[in-house]
């Protein structure tokens, strides 16, 4: 046997014993590295004659090659044994449930959903959403709603005033929602079908109670308007919220000073370890106020009571929220908690409709 075949000899033994890359690459410098054993051989030629330089010039060469070759062909295959030592111990577990991409994670606040929920069962009965000021005049919050000047009502509602303008008047936050209903019968004729949702502020501040708070009030103006008429409202709207087939009413008598008659409304329900249920027990749960508009009301809104009557209604949003979604404690309504709202927020593509479920 030839040098060179001796030494294509060793070479492969080594390249096919190399246990791993860091071993075969040790082999690779001792055959073609600056000091390697080819490349010892192919120094050389240089002194060969040129005839024998003709023989030993591609037998050296083609050594290098096949070398080469057979170092490739084995890194190839330590490639290849990685990826499946790699693929064999990688699973996936197909049975783990799908994260939600950032679009989903968004909830819509208990509130929010309350507010459509509502607005969706009362616009079914014919009526639109009307809007305004959260910061209101005296005259609209107090006087016009026939609320004396100096009369014990006024302290009643813990009012945030701002400070006194130059002429004495003070602006306010509006304890209530119906400077709105005074605002939308001083600008549109009867007949008047509105509801109002938004917020309300009172300097209060205990369990049930938080300095802004959420209250829906609404007002029908007509020329036979009456308390029938509101009953069935009531009624019905009980039913569509909180999605029971009935609910039993009681009408109790009360005072506000810009109703007469006034009521309150309980709703028959049973309570169960800290679970309300409506439509069953013999529990009451007082849920809202209402009444027939005072004639001074509707003289100091610019309509004449001779002519027109209706009725108004007002109920606590955060409080029907709570009942509904079985929420035990008002104040994380306004913590901005994430966690709260993961838990009790809903999909922002889930809204509310009749036809679909209100809390579907
Ligand atoms: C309650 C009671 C009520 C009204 C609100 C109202 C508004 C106008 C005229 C007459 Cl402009 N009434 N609103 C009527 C009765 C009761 O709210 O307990 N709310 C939480």
């Amino acid at each position: 046997m030839t040098d060179i075949a001796i030494l294509e000899t060793e070479i492969s033994t080594a390249i096919a014993g190399a246990p791993d890359e860091a071993a075969l690459e040790a082999v690779r410098v001792a055959a073609l590295g600056k000091s390697g054993s080819v490349t010892a051989l192919l120094k050389t030629l240089g002194g060969l004659s040129p005839d024998e330089r003709k023989v030993q010039g591609p037998a050296i060469n083609g050594l290098k090659d096949r070398v080469n070759a057979a170092l490739n062909a084995r890194k190839e295959g330590f490639k290849g044994a990685a990826l499946d030592a790699k693929l064999a111990t990688e699973t996936v577990d197909v049975t783990l449930p799908v994260r939600e991409a950032p679009a989903e994670l968004g909830r819509v606040h208990p509130i929010s959903q309350v507010i459509d929920e509502l607005t969706a069962i009362f616009a079914d009965m014919g009526f639109a959403v009307a809007e305004g000021p959260d910061i209101e005049t005296d005259d609209y919050n107090f006087t016009k709603l026939n609320f004396p000047e100096g009369h014990p009502a006024r302290e009643m509602h813990d009012t945030f005033y701002f400070n006194p303008k130059p002429d004495g008047s003070r602006l306010l936050l509006r304890t209530h929602t119906s400077p709105v209903q005074v605002r939308t019968m001083l600008k549109q004729k009867p007949p008047i079908r509105v509801i109002i949702p938004g917020r309300t502020y009172r300097s209060d501040s205990d369990q049930t109670h938080t300095p802004m708070f959420h209250q829906v009030e609404g007002l029908v103006i007509d020329k036979t308007a009456h308390l029938g008429h509101l009953k069935w409202i009531l009624e019905e709207f009980c039913k569509a919220f909180f999605e029971v087939d009935n609910v039993k009413m009681r009408f109790r008598p009360s005072f506000f000073p810009f109703t007469e008659p006034s009521l309150e409304v309980d709703i028959q329900c049973k309570r169960d370890k800290g679970e309300v249920r409506f439509g069953e027990g013999d529990d009451w749960l007082e849920i809202l106020g209402c009444g027939m508009v005072h004639p001074n009301v509707l003289r100091n809104c610019g309509l004449n009571p001779d002519e027109v009557q209706g009725f108004a209604w007002g109920m606590g949003i955060d409080r029907i929220a709570m009942l509904k979604y079985g929420m035990p404690d008002l104040r994380p309504f306004f913590e901005a908690d994430v966690r709260w709202l993961s838990h009790y927020g809903f999909r922002p593509l889930d809204f509310p409709t009749l036809a679909g479920g209100l809390s579907a």
